[in-house]
């Protein structure tokens, strides 16, 4: 039996997608580079600092950026992201999302939080789950984004579990391979074309059944 979860956020918990788009749209016109939403599939998972690199490598007739200039435009892009997701509230969890962590709950395997960004736990606060939570992961806890397992062994070494009885839950490219180098289970939530290597895979959040994962997983 499996001893510890591990849920991403963004795409998983709740879809904060959508406003980390908005908001590097929003720079990115500002420096005169466009974008569109297919690209930001490549943005997700990734950190903040990385995912500037990967916009500004968009347009390369750009001056090279100093370290400085760069902290600059990614807390620009931040302010912008705050002033999104103000809103957020318990409504924007994804469906099946509080079900699973209930059933989770029930089953006494802990839980933790294994994000990239830095808002996840004012996120979680706003969408009143916190409490499921016995491990909040964050980027302020790794130095290695996704897709380097730190991110996931760091959960598990702070609850003292053993790899192999973790499962990760991810919708990004870059987490499921972060959990699979991690030697985790790895569920993935999305389409074939992008998690084709997850363990176990399901089309949406809604099909994240407690009892379903733990079968796959003992398989
Ligand atoms: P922040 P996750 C990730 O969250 C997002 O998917 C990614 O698009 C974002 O750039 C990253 O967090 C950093 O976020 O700027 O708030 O620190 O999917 O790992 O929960
Ligand atoms: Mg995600």
């Amino acid at each position: 039996y499996p001893k510890l979860f591990i849920y991403d956020l963004d795409g998983v918990i709740t879809d904060t997608a959508e406003f980390h788009f908005l908001a590097w749209q929003k720079l990115a016109e500002e420096l005169g580079i466009s974008f569109d939403r297919q690209f930001n599939e490549q943005l997700k998972g990734i950190n903040r600092m990385d995912s500037l690199d990967r916009i500004l490598e968009l347009d390369p007739s750009l001056p090279a950026f100093s370290f400085e200039e760069k902290e600059k435009l990614a807390t620009r892009k931040n302010e912008y992201y705050l002033e999104l997701i103000e809103s957020v509230n318990p409504s924007h969890i994804l469906p099946g999302i509080e079900t699973l962590l209930k059933a989770n709950k029930d089953s006494n395997v802990k839980i933790a939080l294994g994000s990239a960004s830095k808002n996840a736990p004012a996120i979680l606060d706003k969408l009143g789950l916190t409490g499921y939570f016995d491990y909040l992961v964050d980027a302020s806890k790794v130095e290695k984004g996704k897709p380097d397992p730190e991110t996931f062994t760091t959960a598990a070494d702070a609850l003292e579990i053993a790899y192999p009885d973790c499962i990760g839950i991810e919708d990004s490219a870059a987490g499921v391979e972060a959990i699979n180098k991690a030697n985790m289970f790895s569920v993935g939530v999305g389409d074939a074309a992008h998690l084709s290597h997850a363990h176990y895979l399901v089309e949406d959040t809604s099909a994240l059944i407690f009892e379903n994962i733990i079968e796959q997983y003992q398989k």
